[in-house]
């Protein structure tokens, strides 16, 4: 049915057809019909950030912790580059995050007027961290603009996409119809990709699985999991993999990313199955059997030369897998005990690199089973992504390869917003923490109570051990003179508390979950040492 409307409405309207019911954003000049139509929608929540960074880093963490797509709205130039961090993690993260920036006005566009905002081209500036842009100019395309853009993050590899609109396309008014909404699309691989990968599989007598974060976002844990039953394979993750199979699972090996120490379980494979990964991090020999699962074409045979390729979507192809694995071998004998074994011995190990391994566990332990877990990019962070136990996907979010700074706390808001019912926490340095520290006041007035734990070393740690270590204690630049995180937190209604040096975070923790406020629980401690 086609009604006159403005583009604005058009916009809102679509968003609420799509299934949208949160949109993190920021307003200014070019954007304001558009969130006016937003006012008119009460079924989608405008949640305001302090910082466009805000926008990015929630919606991602929005997409990946709830499995919806995540949405921001910012105004053009300045707003789209303060926007660009969290574009860029959500990019590297392949999460479903749908951009949405205003323009300047429709006439002045690529024309250098030095119209407000105005950056020539924009569309250059998120080509690099989106997969694909739109610029509707006229409110008549807004539905579709919108509708495609939902269509492309819920299809093959969901990276974020952009769509962008002047301000008139949001206030002409025009005769407007609206989309049906897109549809989550999620495709096997091609057969003979498939037999192609059972008949690898036949003969292997030590086949190992790599997780990837294709894995948890393709919500393929239950396919996963059986295909390793029945090979008896053990299952390595990547940091985007954690959750992918329960690391309570005897065939639970740990997790890769850069970890040394998985090495020989690694070498020891004659078959791996590697699901949704970049596969970086570890080494693969050359001569080694590889059969790369990915629904991206382009990521296979990256970073290892010539797997058997099979290209689709994680859930439905590791299920045929298993299928065809079932026609050409029986299952294989228990190698439970083998992978306990060796998980142990990483495990010990890590833990005796210094305090982090036992600071990890204390987390876990006070941390529910279904809790969410978000380390930002600190010298705890590293320690988990190689020593925390996830249970279950979606509970364990990193920023893949762009090792985002800072992403972490606004990150972890996000998941809450999507997940209000489970806890979640955030584990954050004190450099980290400050970077987007502001968005308390988002997480005061929306009621976002998420725990945040601060691991307060006075320092960018990393990059001070760095020089400690590598040129000569030859300190600059990396220390810190932090504010009373306390006083801070509490200045914005959170609560706060301030543990003694070396304290189990545990009993503050627990705590914290039953807190009706968001969180902020300091440690301080000393630097530590490298966990690589
Ligand atoms: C956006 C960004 N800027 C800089 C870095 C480099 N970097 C990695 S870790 C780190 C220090 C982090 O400090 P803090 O959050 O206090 O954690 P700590 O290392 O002290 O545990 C820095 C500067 C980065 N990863 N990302
Ligand atoms: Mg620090």
């Amino acid at each position: 049915m086609t009604e006159t409307m403005t583009g604005g409405r058009a916009f809102a309207r679509q968003l609420a057809r799509e299934g949208v019911r949160h949109v993190f954003g920021l307003p200014g000049d070019q954007t304001m019909h558009a969130i006016d139509g937003l006012y008119h929608e009460p079924s989608i929540q405008f949640v305001t950030t302090r910082h466009e960074q805000g926008t990015t880093y929630l919606a991602d963490g929005y997409a990946r912790g709830g499995g919806r797509p995540g949405v921001a709205f910012v105004v053009p130039g300045v707003g789209v580059y303060n926007a660009g961090a969290g574009l860029a993690t959500a990019f590297a993260a392949s999460s479903p995050v749908v951009f949405v920036a205003g323009q300047i006005n429709r006439d002045g566009i690529g024309k250098g007027l030095g119209l407000l905002h105005e950056i020539d081209d924009q569309l250059d500036l998120v080509r690099p961290i989106t997969a694909w842009q739109r610029r509707a100019l006229h409110a008549s395309e807004i539905p579709e603009a919108v509708h495609e853009a939902f269509a492309r993050v819920q299809r093959g590899r969901r990276q974020p996409v952009e769509i962008e609109m002047p301000p008139e396309a949001f206030s002409e008014e025009a005769d407007i119809t609206l989309l049906e909404p897109a549809e989550d699309v999620r495709l096997p691989a091609d057969p003979d990709q498939i037999e192609a990968a059972a008949r690898a599989l036949a003969t292997a007598e030590r086949p190992l699985v790599w997780a990837g974060g294709g894995v948890v976002l393709g919500d393929a844990t239950a396919a996963l999991t059986a295909l390793a039953e029945y090979l008896q394979a053990p299952v390595v993750t990547t940091r985007q993999g954690k959750g992918a199979i329960d690391d309570r699972h005897p065939l639970a090996a740990g997790s890769v990313w850069v970890n040394r120490r998985m090495q020989p379980l690694l070498d020891d494979a004659d078959v791996i199955v590697a699901v949704g990964t970049h596969f970086l991090g570890n080494k693969v020999a050359a001569e080694k059997t590889v059969v790369h699962v990915d629904v991206d074409p382009a990521e296979i045979g990256r970073h290892f030369g010539n797997p058997i390729a099979v290209v689709g979507d994680a859930a439905p192809t590791l299920d045929l897998l298993l299928e065809q694995v079932q026609k050409v071998r029986p299952p294989a004998p228990s190698r439970a005990d083998t992978v306990q074994a060796f998980r142990k011995q990483v495990d010990d190990d890590l833990r005796a690199v210094g305090p982090q391994g036992a600071m990890v566990d204390q987390l876990r332990a006070a941390i529910p089973d279904d809790g969410v877990l978000v380390p930002c990019t600190t010298t705890i962070g590293y320690m988990s992504h190689m020593l925390y136990p996830a249970y279950a996907p979606r509970t364990y979010l990193s920023t893949s390869y762009m090792g985002t700074l800072g992403w972490g706390f606004p990150a972890a808001l996000g998941v809450k917003v999507a997940r209000p019912d489970v806890p979640v926490v955030c584990a954050t340095g004190d450099g980290g923490f400050l970077f987007a520290a502001t968005e308390l006041a988002t997480a005061v007035q929306y009621g976002i109570n998420t725990i945040t734990v601060v691991y307060n070393d006075n320092a960018y740690g990393n990059s001070n051990r760095d020089q400690r270590e590598r040129f000569g204690g030859r300190e600059l630049g990396t220390e810190l003179r932090n504010p009373d995180f306390v006083q801070f937190a509490e200045s914005f209604g959170a609560d706060a508390v301030r543990l003694a040096k070396g304290a189990d975070v545990g009993p503050a923790l627990r705590d914290a979950l039953g807190n009706s406020r968001p969180s902020v629980i300091e440690l301080p401690m000393d630097r530590l040492p490298s966990p690589f």
